[in-house]
């Protein structure tokens, strides 16, 4: 009798222990893919008129599949008067007829669908577009939607004038409070006077905001990019007799008094209100998932602490998402930095990340100066090798793949706000964002192929003539075929599955090892123009041989090349994946 009883326990431990650490466990759909960031504007442009389209993104998501990417998020694809380029959204459930129809969107998943590729849209939350029929109908005194947006009377100064309800800031700069007449208030602004901040206190927005969340999940995408999340709430008012508070000063002496980092944002930011909000978010996403058994897949921007970021990822029962982006390639790591930089802040989410939930690496975006920018090409190979071979989701933003830098963008040219704003002609390309939008670069033809047009939004970057797609492609070795391989390589088990460890070997050379069932992969990048011999005996159980699996542009070793371990060569800026004999 006990034979029999104990056999059925024994059996239910040690399948719930495979399954713990993940052996023949498959995984869900997200959780080893590539997501790939298309800036709707900048991608391809179908009808030539300068501008990308999504006839243009649907003519080239074969490129996408040919990388390895396994889904794209589109940055916003909205009806927009494009103060914020897209970030302005003026019909939440319409696509922007510069862009194109619902029905070419339609035919964009159509084709995404036929080729495996997941398409992820970007959900922008805080606020809606002043020209919105929300915002035209609040101004007109509709209650309903007037109650959309966040007013507060202005107080008048001691000559007479009226001012603004506080001291709070855009993040385009100046105050975060315009007046409208029609209604004799001020509405609440975080970004741009454009985009008046929706008001989650209001039970009408947060239902709106989870029906736009289904009509898209219904309508066939797989998930949401979700934007400036972490300014959704404002602190509660009513917790301050009825009226917001100033914020205090942030103390940095390397702002002006009307730059946005004058402030500590502590009743405009990660209030917690917001992380609840999110949570709920992601009740609707199960909702629609139920239907189908396909995990829908929510990633949140917010540049917060780290304590902060790992937050969303849910607390007690309540999930968030799956991916809050994990900004700190962006933030805390460039061309200047060492190696135990390097190795501190990639541990650094991987210490502070829930055990049970999957990281993600992103070292670029439309908002940041591109990857080879900050890093410097002749990181290009080794930074694409970190970004695909951690454990967890990598993020590109196209481009990465071919090592695309920064556009130079003229004073004249500029369009971001946030450069515009500045009005500086000497100092505005410090805040613009054009640079890292600036076309992509598909060929050596008129505008690097991405348009025939006389004059494409933003200029296109120089030297696409030898940094493009089709040169890259034709190249024995190149960002691009490297890129490739990392992709294949990503789907190997050791990736997948395997644990991290990692070391700085010296100043300038970072290592990682992967490792699943007694196969071991080191990644490794030397930071520095610099030639080292190096000993990898450092981590435990290697020894005996590596041989080289995969290596950067400017390596002279060739697959398969065989060296001791505790002697490995390196040039400057190499970039190497080695495999353990
Ligand atoms: C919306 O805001 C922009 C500034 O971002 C302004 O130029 C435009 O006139 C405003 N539109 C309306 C209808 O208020
Ligand atoms: C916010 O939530 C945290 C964690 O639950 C809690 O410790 C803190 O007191 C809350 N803050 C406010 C202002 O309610
Ligand atoms: C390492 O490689 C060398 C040269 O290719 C070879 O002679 C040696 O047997 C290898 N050692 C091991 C432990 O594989
Ligand atoms: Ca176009
Ligand atoms: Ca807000």
């Amino acid at each position: 009798m006990r034979a029999i009883i104990f056999l059925p326990l024994f059996i239910i431990l040690s399948s719930g222990n495979v399954i713990k650490q993940n052996d023949e466990k498959e995984l869900e759909w997200w959780k080893t893919t590539i997501f790939y960031q298309i800036y709707p504007r900048s991608f391809a442009d179908s009808d030539n008129d300068g501008i990308g389209d999504l006839n243009g993104i649907t003519s080239k998501l074969e490129h996408v599949k040919e990388i390895g990417a396994g889904a794209i998020w589109l940055s916003p694809i909205f009806q927009s008067p494009m103060y914020d380029f897209g970030y302005d959204i003026a019909d939440f459930y319409a696509i922007h007829d510069e862009y194109g129809t619902m029905e070419d969107f339609e035919a964009l998943l159509a084709k995404a669908d036929e080729l495996g590729l997941k398409v992820i849209l970007d959900l922008v939350p805080n606020h809606a577009s002043n020209e919105s029929m929300w915002f035209q109908e609040a101004l007109k005194g509709n209650e309903k939607y007037y109650n959309y947006f966040v007013w507060e009377d202005g107080v008048i100064d001691e000559n007479g004038n009226m001012q603004p309800p506080n001291n709070w800031r855009s993040q385009f700069r100046g105050s975060a409070w315009e007046y409208r007449e029609e209604v004799g208030k001020y509405y609440l602004h975080q970004f741009v006077v454009g985009q008046p901040d929706l008001n989650y206190r209001n039970p009408d927005v947060v239902e709106e905001i989870k029906n736009v969340i289904r009509f898209w999940l219904n309508k066939g995408v797989a998930g949401f990019r979700v934007d400036a999340v972490n300014c959704l709430f404002e602190v509660d008012k009513d917790l301050y007799g009825g009226k917001y508070p100033d914020e205090p000063l942030s103390g940095r002496r390397d702002v002006d008094p009307g730059s946005y980092d004058y402030l500590a944002h502590i009743y405009t930011k990660d209030q917690n209100e917001t992380y609840y909000m999110v949570y709920d978010w992601r009740d609707v996403f199960e909702e629609i998932s139920a239907q189908d058994g396909l995990e829908r897949v929510m990633m949140t921007e917010a540049y917060a602490t780290i304590q902060d970021v790992v937050r969303y990822y849910g607390e007690g029962e309540r999930k968030g998402p799956q991916m809050p982006f994990n900004f700190n390639l962006i933030t805390d790591v460039d061309a200047s930095s060492s190696a135990a930089d390097m190795k501190h802040t990639v541990d650094k989410f991987l210490t502070y990340k829930p055990v049970d939930k999957v990281s993600n690496w992103v070292v670029g975006n439309h908002d940041n100066s591109r990857m080879a920018s900050r890093y410097g090409s002749s990181l290009v190979d080794g930074i694409n090798m970190i970004v695909l071979l951690l454990p967890g989701v990598a993020v590109t933003y196209m481009g990465e793949e071919i090592g695309m830098i920064d556009g130079e963008v003229s004073w004249e040219d500029t369009v971001d706000p946030s450069g515009c704003n500045t009005n500086d002609p000497i100092n505005y390309y410090k805040s613009s964002r054009d640079p890292e939008r600036t076309p992509f670069h598909w060929n050596a033809e008129k505008n690097a192929g991405f348009s025939t047009a006389e004059k494409t939004w933003l200029p296109v970057a120089q030297g696409y003539e030898t940094l493009n797609v089709e040169v890259q492609k034709a190249a024995e070795k190149s960002h691009l075929k490297i890129y490739q391989a990392l992709a294949d390589l990503r789907r190997d088990d050791v990736f997948r599955l395997g644990r991290y460890d990692s070391l700085a070997l010296n100043k300038d050379v970072f290592v990682f090892r992967r490792w699943y069932k007694g196969e071991n992969y080191l990644v490794l990048l030397n930071m520095r123009d610099k030639d080292y011999t190096l000993d990898l005996t450092y981590f435990e159980n290697i020894h005996g041989n590596v041989t080289v699996v995969l290596s950067s542009i400017q390596s002279p070793k060739d697959e398969g090349d065989t060296y001791p371990a505790f002697a490995v060569p390196v040039v400057g800026f190499e970039g190497l994946v080695l495999k353990h004999l």
